[in-house]
C-alpha cells in the first residue's frame, strides 16, 4: 500500500505525538507485542453503491482524504494506531466490495483489533456489519446504531446491493441465519424517507430516532434509549453517514441534508455514551465525498467524530 500518512511534528515529546507518527501498517508488528488494542483504519475507496443508488459520485476519493484529515490529530492514549489499507472490489459490483470489506474486517477482529472504516458509499455498513458477525463467535449478537439522514433499508435495485440498502442486506442476512435483527437508526430526517420506507423499516423490527431528538430537553431519553439498545446486543457496529449532519457543516456527501443535526454537545454526549459502553465492535465514517465538500469541511468533521469516538473508546468486555 502507499503510505500516505504525514503531518505536523511537534518533536520527540511522547504527549505532543499525532496520528501519523504512531501509526503503524497492520501485521507489522505481531499483536502480542501490541501495548494497547489497535484501532485499524481500513479504507474504502468506493463510488459503486452510490453511482446504483444514483447518488453524486465522490466517494472513491473519501478514504485518502480522511487519512490526510486524521493525520494530525493528536495521537490517542488508549489505544493504537495501524493502517490495513484499502479494500478493493470488482469495479461496480457493489457485493464484491462489501465481501472484500467483511473479508478485512473479520481479520481486524481475529487479530483482536477494532476496525475504522473510512468511506466510502454507505453500502460499505453490510460488509462491516457481516465481517464483525463472521469473526464472532456462534451466538453472538451483533446490532448496528447508525447515524443517518435516512433508514438505509431501500429494498436492492433488481437483486443488486447500493448506498441504500445495506441494513435491508443485515436484516435480510438475519432472517435467512434465524438471527435477531438490532438496528437504531438515529438522526432520521422526514424530507428524506417516505412513509413507506419507514413503515417497511419499522415492521422489519428497525428503531428509528428522528433529528428531533438532538435537542438539550431531550437528551436524557435520547441517552436513556441508547442504553436500552445496548443492553440487548453483545456487540454493535457504529456507523457515522455524515449526511446526517446539516449541510452547512456537512457539504461534501452524495446527499446532503438542509436541515441536519449539528456535531454539538449533546451528539457528542450520544455517542460518547454508545462508546464507552465497551460493546463497538467496529467504526465506519460514511459517505465522505471530497470532489462535493466546501473548503474540506465534511472531511475535517470526519476527523473530528474519528477523534471524539477513538477517545472515548473502551475495549470490549
Ligand atoms: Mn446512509
Amino acid at each position: 500500500m502507499t503510505w500516505t500518512w504525514r503531518g505536523r511534528d511537534d518533536g520527540p515529546d511522547p504527549t505532543a505525538q499525532r496520528w501519523h507518527q504512531v501509526i503503524r501498517p497492520w501485521g507489522a508488528l505481531p499483536t502480542s507485542r501490541a501495548r494497547r488494542q489497535p484501532v485499524v483504519v481500513i479504507g474504502y475507496p468506493s463510488d459503486a453503491g452510490v453511482r446504483a443508488n444514483f447518488g453524486r459520485v465522490g466517494t472513491a476519493e473519501g478514504p485518502n482524504v480522511l487519512r490526510a484529515a486524521c493525520a494530525n490529530l493528536p495521537a490517542p492514549t488508549t489505544h493504537s494506531l495501524c493502517d490495513a489499507g484499502d479494500v478493493a472490489g470488482a469495479g461496480d459490483d457493489v457485493e464484491s466490495w462489501q465481501q472484500a470489506l467483511a473479508a478485512a474486517v473479520a481479520a481486524v477482529r481475529a487479530g483482536g483489533g477494532i476496525p475504522l472504516i473510512l468511506g466510502g458509499g454507505h453500502d460499505q455498513a453490510y460488509g462491516h456489519w457481516l465481517g464483525t458477525v463472521r469473526a464472532a463467535s456462534e451466538g453472538t449478537v451483533v446490532g448496528c446504531i447508525n447515524f443517518d439522514a435516512h433508514v438505509d433499508m431501500r429494498p436492492l435495485h433488481a437483486g443488486r446491493a447500493h448506498s441504500g440498502s445495506p441494513f435491508a442486506q443485515v436484516h435480510s442476512w438475519s432472517s435467512v441465519h434465524n438471527l435477531p435483527f438490532k438496528y437504531l437508526a438515529i438522526g432520521m430526517q422526514s424530507p428524506h424517507n417516505t412513509p413507506a420506507l419507514i413503515h417497511a423499516a419499522l415492521g422489519a423490527g428497525a428503531q428509528l430516532v428522528d433529528a428531533d431528538a438532538f435537542h438539550p430537553c431531550q437528551e436524557a431519553q435520547l441517552v436513556q434509549l441508547v442504553d436500552r439498545f445496548l443492553s440487548t446486543v453483545d456487540l454493535v457496529c457504529l456507523s457515522v453517514d455524515l449526511d446526517v449532519f446539516s449541510a452547512a457543516v456537512a457539504p461534501g456527501v452524495s446527499a446532503p441534508s438542509p436541515m441536519g443535526i449539528m456535531p454539538d454537545a449533546t451528539f457528542r454526549r450520544v455517542i460518547r455514551r454508545i462508546t464507552a459502553s465497551g460493546r463497538v465492535a467496529g467504526v465506519e465514517i460514511a459517505e465522505c465525498a471530497p470532489n462535493l465538500d466546501v473548503g474540506g469541511r465534511t472531511a475535517r468533521l470526519g476527523a473530528a467524530i474519528v477523534d471524539t469516538i477513538v477517545r472515548s473508546l473502551a475495549a470490549p468486555t
